[in-house]
This record gives structure tokens, C-alpha cells and sequence, in this order.
């Protein structure tokens, strides 16, 4: 039968409507994906958005394009890297965003690209919606004049009026744990979430061995042993021992207290490279100050070990090796070698909540992350918007281990000119000792605190989880009379 062009076009539209709404059978073949089990990233929200030029294309955008390009052999690279911040910074000028050369008036190509769409966005046998487009760590697609966000509350295809339709090719863009290949997708194991953020670090390593598999990207790759992938290995001196140093630049300043650092453990070669003189230091705007040293550490087995300290706001964390170890089976060269390694956030306790903003930077998670303000990529909690003022809203952090608190301090948010904003008006704060909830602060007609943190101060006890319940709410304002709940950051201290 031979259909008119229009024809043609009516159904092909029918048709991508439909695929892009339910899993219907495509004929292009879907692309092979791994095995997974249930635990998966979360949604991106946090991931930062693009702020200017990267030196080049993303290894896991390279990879991204090496993949579709080898499934489907027709299609085509429209680019990576672009340096181009004129009209603000965006995936391109990463290197994390990838332009698949696909036609949507071209039915075969038409159908490839929403093929993929739908492999990406399908819930996994789990329930775990938009499994794969998740795993590989993908912020948005734009796609044929919509555009659809993974990084934002609403996740369903939206118009899309930029500047070009793309309908040429299908933008994706990444986060940068997939842009840095430390997703599940590539690493077998959901990339940190748990307040380690050395995955979302620079490394400026002293010196770096980069062959043989040893590569300073493995040491902050997920994979916490060196027989998948090896690790960071400095230069080595035969028989001259001397100091290196590995340092992490974090996305951003945080409160930090501890580094967890994994040795080698490919066979015979356990624990080798591990310095024996080190300490951890921390950037304080002039100078690096040790946090935490040890000297004649022994020969590590292999696993985590974690070196705690006094938390620290910091945005560099390095190892400096001082004193290394000569490794018989590599010449009795010195080198300072970590299969990988982790920093971590002061705060990393899982928040609950009644409700929570989950887009523009707000976030549950956000009241917990060691950010004590409120910036564009985390603003803290807020709740839904209620009409009045008269309701409740709670949010809750579970902490990892039962810690002493004497105080609790909340931060309000601080970005002009809403500071103070949605601090609430009656609330208490409640501990979880173990048995049972002890309300341990009640304020009532508590005034705006503007940027001021609140704290406050009662006798201590061990805590395992602590539930800031606000029962009356601040207005917005006269313009909008709504009604949230919000803050910053909340911490615990013993005093
Ligand atoms: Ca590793
Ligand atoms: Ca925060």
C-alpha cells in the first residue's frame, strides 16, 4: 500500500506518541544492558549545573557516543566538546553532553532514537523507574521539540522551544558521576550517596603512573579493590624513599570528617603502596593543615580503612605520603599507591520528611549534606507549600551511629532576599533515644532569624535519629500566601 507522505507523517507522530508513552514494540533492536540488581542511583538533583569550559570530552560521554554509534552503525556524532560560554555555560563546554545524530523525519532513525528513549527511561524489573537512564547518569534529553529532565521533580516529556528543534539529533546530557564513568552503569555499584563525594572530585595528584592499567581515575571509581580496575599509583624511586601527595578538589566546600582510603589487594601485592608516614590534610584558604597523621602505620590488610577527624569546612582534602614503602615485587621502588578513596561528609544521616521540594536545589537530602547555606545547587529542605500557616511538617535525619547531642543547630536559608524565609514559627526538636521520642526544644512565635543560625542547647544524650517538627508555618510573603517549612542544614553537637 502506498501512503501519502502525510499519511506517513500523521502515523509516524501516532506512533512516537504512543512508544513514548507505553513500551510498545520497536523495530529497531534494543541495545544490550547488564544485569543489575535493585539498588540504584538516585535522581540527580544535586548534580551541578554546567558553570564553563572543561579541557575536553568526558571519558563516559565518549563512551556514551562509542556505544550508541556501535549499535546502531547508520547513525551520527554531531560533537561533544564545545568551549562556547557566550550564552551561558552548559553540557557542551563540560565535555558531558553528547548530540546523537538522528533524523525524526527519517522513520528508521525516528525509530532508533525513541528505541533508545524507551530503553533508557523503562522501570528495571524492580520497579525502579527510568532504571537505566539513571544508571548511566543522564541529566536531561531533548528530543524532536521536547525535553525531558531527570534532575527535576517532573519528570515527564515537556515542549521544548530552544533555539533549534532537534529534530537532527537527540541531546543528552550527563551527570558528572556519569560523565566520569562512576555510575552503576559502569562500575556495578551505585555511585556515592552515603555523604562519600570523592567520587565528584578533581585529583591533582604529586605524580602519577599512568600505564600498566594504573590510571589516578581508578582511585576514586567505586571500585574499592585493584583487580577490576588498579588504582592511583605515584611515580616510583628505586630506593629513594620521598613524599608524595594526592589530593581530592571537592565540587564544594562541606563540613569533612574522615577519609577512608582502600589499599591494594591484587594478589602478593596486598597493602603494598600504602604509605607508613602520612597524614590527611585539609586546605584552609593559605596553607594545608594535618587533620589526622600517623606514623609507622603497618603493612594494611585489605578493606576500608577510615581515618576520623575533627570535622573541617574545607573544598581540598589531599594524603601526603612522607615517609612510603619499598615493594620487593615491584624493584624496591617507592611509591605511594590507593586502590581508592573516599571522603566523607560530616553529615550522613538518611532525612525523611512530611513532604519535600525535590527541584531547583531543594531537597531533603540538602538539610543534611554539609552545606550550612543555601546555594543554587543545594538550597536545604522545604516542604510543600501549604495554604495556611496552621500545619505540620516535619523532617527527620536517621543518623548512621547513636551520637551524643547536647546541641542543635538550625540554619536557616540564607539566599537574599529570602533569608530567614520559611523558618518556622512553633516547632520542637525531638531526639530518638532508642525507646522513645524526647521533645528537648519547643519555641513558639519564634522570630524570623533572617541568616542567623539558631541554636539551642539542652542536656546531653545519645541520639539515633532527631525530628524537627515545625507546627505553625512563616508566610512567604504578601505577594504569595503560602506556607513552607524550610532550612538549610541542621547539625548535631555534644555541647
Ligand atoms: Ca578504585
Ligand atoms: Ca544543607
Amino acid at each position: 500500500m502506498r501512503l501519502s507522505t502525510r499519511t506517513l507523517a500523521a502515523l509516524t507522530a501516532a506512533a512516537a506518541l504512543l512508544t513514548l508513552a507505553s513500551p510498545v514494540a520497536h523495530a529497531a533492536p534494543l541495545p544490550p544492558a547488564p544485569t543489575f540488581g535493585q539498588a540504584i542511583e538516585d535522581y540527580p538533583y544535586r548534580d551541578p549545573a554546567p558553570t564553563g569550559c572543561a579541557s575536553g570530552a568526558q571519558a563516559g560521554t565518549l563512551d556514551w557516543k562509542d556505544f550508541l554509534l556501535r549499535h546502531y552503525p547508520n547513525t551520527r556524532n554531531l560533537g561533544i566538546f564545545v568551549c562556547n560560554t557566550a550564552g551561558g555555560a552548559g553540557g557542551h563546554d563540560e565535555g558531558r553532553a553528547f548530540d546523537w545524530g538522528v533524523n525524526a523525519n527519517n522513520p528508521v532513525e525516528r525509530d532508533q532514537a525513541e528505541t533508545v528513549l524507551g530503553w533508557l527511561l523503562a522501570p528495571d524489573r524492580f520497579g525502579n523507574q527510568h532504571a537505566l537512564a539513571r544508571r548511566i547518569g543522564i541529566r536531561f534529553i531533548i528530543w524532536n521539540r521536547r525535553i525531558l529532565h531527570l534532575n527535576q521533580q517532573d519528570k515527564s516529556w515537556r515542549p521544548y522551544s530552544g533555539a533549534s528543534p532537534h529534530t537532527d539529533h537527540v541531546h543528552f546530557e550527563m551527570t558528572w558521576a556519569g560523565a566520569r564513568r562512576q555510575t552503576s552503569w559502569w562500575t556495578g555499584r551505585p555511585s556515592a550517596s552515603d555523604g562519600n563525594l570523592a567520587t565528584a572530585a578533581d585529583l591533582v595528584p604529586s605524580s602519577s603512573y599512568e600505564a600498566g592499567g594504573w590510571t589516578r581515575h581508578a582511585v576514586n571509581d567505586g571500585v574499592l579493590g585493584s583487580t577490576r580496575t588498579s588504582g592511583w599509583s605515584s611515580d616510583g624511586q628505586t630506593g629513594v624513599n620521598h613524599a608524595e601527595a594526592l589530593e581530592f578538589r571537592l565540587p564544594g566546600r562541606r563540613w569533612f570528617d574522615a577519609v577512608t582510603l582502600y589499599p591494594r589487594d591484587d594478589p602478593g601485592n596486598i597493602g603494598q603502596g600504602f604509605p607508613a608516614d602520612f597524614a590527611i590534610e585539609v586546605w584552609n584558604g593559605s596553607a594545608w593543615v594535618p587533620v589526622a597523621s600517623r606514623t609507622g602505620y603497618p603493612l594494611p590488610s585489605a578493606g576500608a580503612h577510615r581515618f576520623p577527624f575533627p570535622a573541617q569546612w574545607t573544598d581540598r582534602v589531599r594524603v601526603h605520603g612522607t615517609s612510603l614503602r619499598a615493594n620487593p615485587n615491584d624493584g624496591n621502588r617507592f611509591r605511594m599507591q590507593f586502590a581508592e578513596a573516599e571522603i566523607h561528609t560530616a553529615a550522613a544521616g538518611r532525612v525523611s520528611a512530611t513532604s519535600s521540594i525535590e527541584d531547583w536545589g531543594w531537597s531533603a537530602q540538602a538539610v543534611n549534606d554539609g552545606e550550612r547555606g543555601s546555594t543554587g545547587a543545594s538550597n536545604g529542605w522545604s516542604s510543600k507549600g501549604n495554604p495556611a500557616p496552621e500545619a505540620t511538617e516535619w523532617v527527620e535525619i536517621a543518623l548512621p551511629a547513636p551520637r551524643p547531642t547536647g546541641r542543635v543547630t538550625l540554619y536557616p536559608r540564607t539566599d537574599a532576599p529570602h533569608a530567614g524565609m520559611g523558618f518556622p514559627v512553633d516547632f520542637t526538636v525531638a531526639l530518638w533515644t532508642g525507646q522513645d521520642w524526647e521533645t528537648v526544644v519547643t519555641r513558639t512565635g519564634h522570630p524570623q532569624p533572617g541568616a542567623a543560625p539558631q541554636s539551642f542547647t539542652f542536656p546531653a544524650r545519645p541520639a539515633e535519629r532527631i525530628r524537627v517538627t515545625a507546627t505553625k508555618l512563616r508566610v512567604d510573603g504578601p505577594a504569595q500566601p503560602t506556607h513552607h517549612a524550610q532550612l538549610a542544614e541542621i547539625e548535631l553537637a555534644a555541647s
